[in-house]
């Protein structure tokens, strides 16, 4: 069973996998942070959900033919911003996160946060702005949604608008696989020239990840990764599901492409809220946290 009190999450991939904090290149970071949902509940469920359908992960990775769990040590930390047993703050959640994501960075570690809500994103992108203040750096973000309201229902941290928030920020954003906006972000859209690459060009078009890749223009990459961007028939366990999401090859295809031609400096994997009696949205999620750090560490 799913434990739902503690907060020392189970290990990513398991016990034997576990790697000491000092030798560790990965974090992985469970923040089990839910208050804004919209619509399906669950997502404070979603780290320890990943972490336990972890453990059934092939270590071997038949695509980049190695055992990446055995190369590179893998440090499950514990959960913060824990929504499931204290009532925290919006302003709270993006403290703690900032703090933490900031003190795993001057640790040197490649730091993949688990959520939770997609409002998180918005404490782990200010830590990775204050580690480079001077070094501008793009957010690419895979979501059906826009996120880019400046505020909704009442709130500036709702996880409908952390786009807006890194817009804000004055960073480059490059969005993908978004199906599902309001007529306020579409005008944002056109206003800030935003690069959006729409679900329905990316199915009609076989070229997208070459012109996705070649959007991005700098060096450095944060990468946001709402579950709600692959298509629901493969996670169908999202607070939000909209059809007409991302193949798995297309997105492990893509993400191959961004981490062989630019420096992913942290990832994050945001709304995953378990169904009851299914780990199909619980698997795929852990599988695609491995390849993430398959596709750093090639
Ligand atoms: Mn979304």
């Amino acid at each position: 069973m799913m434990s739902q009190t503690s907060t020392l999450a189970l290990p990513f991939m398991g016990p034997d996998v576990a790697a000491d904090y000092q030798e560790a290149k990965v974090v992985i970071l469970p923040i089990p942070y839910e208050a804004t949902t919209t619509y399906r509940r669950g997502c404070e469920h979603g780290p320890d959900a990943i972490l336990e359908a972890s453990q059934q992960v092939e270590y071997y990775d038949e695509e980049l033919d190695k055992e990446t769990c055995c190369e590179v040590g893998i440090y499950t930390h514990e959960a913060i911003a824990d929504t499931r047993s204290a009532q925290v703050t919006a302003e709270q959640m993006l403290q703690v996160t900032q703090e933490t994501v900031h003190k795993l960075i001057c640790d040197d570690k490649f730091v993949i946060a688990l959520g939770g809500e997609h409002s998180i994103t918005t404490g782990v992108v200010a830590a990775y702005r204050q580690a480079h203040p001077n070094e501008a750096f793009t957010v690419v973000q895979i979501d059906a949604h826009g996120d880019l309201r400046h505020e909704y229902e009442g709130s500036i941290h709702n996880h409908a608008c952390i786009m807006r928030r890194v817009v804000d920020m004055g960073l480059p954003t490059v969005q993908i696989g978004i199906r599902a906006i309001c007529k306020e972000e579409a005008d944002l859209i056109k206003e800030k020239n935003l690069t959006v690459f729409r679900a329905r060009e990316i199915a009609a078009n076989t070229n997208w990840i070459e012109k996705a890749v070649a959007s991005i223009h700098t060096q450095k990459v944060f990468l946001t990764i709402d579950l709600d961007g692959i298509d629901p028939t493969l996670i169908p366990g999202v607070g939000t599901p909209e059809p007409g999401g991302l193949s798995w090859y297309a997105i492990t295809t893509f993400l191959h492409q961004v981490f062989t031609k630019h420096q992913v400096i942290g990832c994050d994997v945001m709304e995953l809220a378990p169904i009851v009696d299914s780990v199909v949205s619980e698997f795929t999620a852990a599988k695609l946290v491995y390849k993430l750090i398959g596709y750093q560490h090639i």
